[in-house]
């Protein structure tokens, strides 16, 4: 069978179009001014979604100490400090959040099924040692490194801690999730381990990403958000984030609901599972 979202594969990256939908319900918990955003531009930001003084209160629970002892603790680039805790979300205080019932009702309702989680993580970017994350959508990574067949997959991204520019707010460009940026096969493979803390794999070059917001017509945009506020992206959609330069924390948690129906197979581009915090593959309850 024709892979319409290989990558990782061929000597030169490409740009195709989506074949799946991105919003598959129909609207009700999301009005349908929040439905149509997310559709078109594959994220919504919604404003005080949750109380703001219990997700600070998290950010503090994040800190290493309270962490859960499952976590896969992936660290920054530089070996200074700690850059993302992956598997959180079965664990307090942070299970509340990731299981909020609205949170639940908006995922039913994107992915028109059952959900289960793929993958949970905290990323921590300290003042002045926390680094960027390079452009890259989701999707790709999750479809060559995990098995993941389709985009019916999404991030409720949770910020803990204002999220500034001077801090290393979310970029993104609006409307990429409707392409597909397929890249060029590796010259050499990093472990599961090494791509998590600095991709380098799946990673499109500065004109690649040029060509993606000429076709999107869109511009970069930063996602300047606060505790209380929920980010909703689609998994195609193209982002990254840059290091950290000002004095304050940015502290985000991320919770990826997958459909029941997309669960993972195995990866299409390398001979490896990744561990199950980045990927899960066990029992659905
Ligand atoms: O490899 C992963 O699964 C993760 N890496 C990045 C850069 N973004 C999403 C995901 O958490
Ligand atoms: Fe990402």
């Amino acid at each position: 069978m024709i892979d319409p979202y290989e990558t990782r594969k061929a000597t030169r990256s490409s740009i195709v179009y989506r074949q799946c939908r991105t919003f598959y319900g129909k609207p009700k918990a999301l009005d349908a001014g929040e439905a149509r955003v997310y559709a078109n531009d594959g994220y919504v930001v919604l404003r005080g979604f949750f109380d703001a003084l219990s997700i600070a209160r998290l950010a503090e629970a994040a800190g290493a100490v309270a962490l859960p002892s499952g976590a896969l603790l992936s660290m920054e680039p530089s070996g200074l400090g700690l850059r993302s805790a992956v598997g959180v979300h079965e664990c307090d205080p942070f299970s509340g959040v990731c299981f909020d019932a609205s949170l639940l009702g908006i995922a039913w309702e994107i992915l028109d099924s059952d959900v289960y989680v793929h993958q949970s993580r905290i990323n921590f970017k300290l003042p002045g040692i926390g680094s960027g994350w390079h452009w890259h959508s989701d999707f790709e990574t999750w479809h060559a490194q995990d098995g993941m067949p389709k985009m019916r997959c999404f991030t409720a991204m949770i910020p803990l801690t204002p999220n500034t520019t001077q801090n290393g707010s979310l970029k993104v460009i609006p409307g990429s999730h409707r392409m597909y940026w397929s890249a060029p096969a590796p010259e050499q493979t990093f472990s599961a381990e090494e791509n998590f803390a600095d991709q380098r794999e799946g990673v499109p070059t500065d004109l690649a990403i040029s060509e993606i917001k000429d076709r999107c017509q869109s511009e970069v945009t930063s996602i300047v958000c606060e505790p209380g506020d929920l980010v909703l992206f689609d998994c195609n959609l193209m982002h990254g984030s840059v290091a950290n330069e000002s004095g304050c924390a940015r502290t985000n948690m991320f919770v990826v609901f997958n459909s029941v129906e997309n669960r993972l197979v195995e990866p299409f581009s390398y001979s490896f599972r990744r561990p199950e915090q980045m990927a899960y593959r066990g029992e659905i309850t």
